[in-house]
């Protein structure tokens, strides 16, 4: 793992297990505002980090949830969503999705479909927020109703990036979905895997020296009368 650390351009997400780190991907059509979002809330200080090699932008970011530092990698896309596609990398561990449309790209909104499917195909239960931008451009979009979100039960946000509406409370929202589904639940996959472990020391544990119940019933059996 050192020399991961030491190698530039490389990504160690074992880093995300830890308990105070957690990380958000950003889904979305080309050109919804994806990364003018991302700018937006961290404008003061953010350091984005091209990862060239995998096609994707990190914005690290301190939060305090709850009177705890928690560090937050925002995971931003750089180009391979023309592909309507992600590398399964790209979900990998992610402990919450913004999945975002542009409110005056049709085509963008009937794209969450595909992907919120391909989110669901790696990630079938962390939080989902579904996110309305450029409201500044047409601000009556907010009197419509998008079905997409209500369908899935999922939050819905509208939003501007270039005036900066509803960006704060999108993103400290996304962090605390985030924590709160680090702490208290797991996907299928994780639970699948704990049981798995737990499996694997019971039957250690089976292979030990008998139980001293089983032999204290020897000595107590029934008197022969
Ligand atoms: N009017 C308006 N334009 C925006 C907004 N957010 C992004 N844009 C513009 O949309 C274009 C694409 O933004 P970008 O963040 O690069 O999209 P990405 O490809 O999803 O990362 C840029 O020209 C932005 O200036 C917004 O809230 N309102
Ligand atoms: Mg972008």
């Amino acid at each position: 793992m050192a020399e991961d650390r030491a190698r530039p351009g490389e990504l160690d997400q074992t880093k995300y297990d830890a308990d105070d780190s957690v990380k958000i991907i950003c889904l979305g059509d080309s050109a919804v505002g994806k990364s003018k979002l991302m700018e937006r809330f961290l404008m003061d200080g953010f350091r984005p980090q091209q990862l060239s090699t995998y096609a994707l932008t990190l914005y690290k970011h301190m939060a305090t949830v709850d009177g705890k530092t928690v560090l937050v990698d925002f995971w931003d896309t750089a180009g391979q969503e023309r592909f309507q596609s992600m590398h399964a990398s790209y979900y990998h561990k992610a402990h919450a999705c913004i999945m975002v449309f542009d409110v005056q790209r049709k085509v963008t909104y009937k794209n969450l479909h595909t992907w919120y499917t391909e989110l669901r195909e790696f990630r079938p239960e962390i939080p989902c927020i579904v996110v309305a931008n450029k409201i500044d451009a047409d601000i009556k979009v907010t009197q419509k109703s998008f079905n997409f979100a209500r369908k899935f039960s999922l939050p819905l946000y509208f939003v501007s990036a270039a005036d900066g509406t509803n960006v704060v409370k999108l993103f400290n929202d996304a962090i605390r979905l985030a924590v709160s589904y680090k702490q208290n639940s797991q996907d299928f996959m994780d639970e699948v895997l704990q049981e798995l472990e737990n499996f694997d020391l019971e039957q250690k544990a089976a292979g030990d020296p008998a139980p001293d119940r089983e032999q204290r019933g020897a000595v107590e059996g029934p008197a022969p009368s």
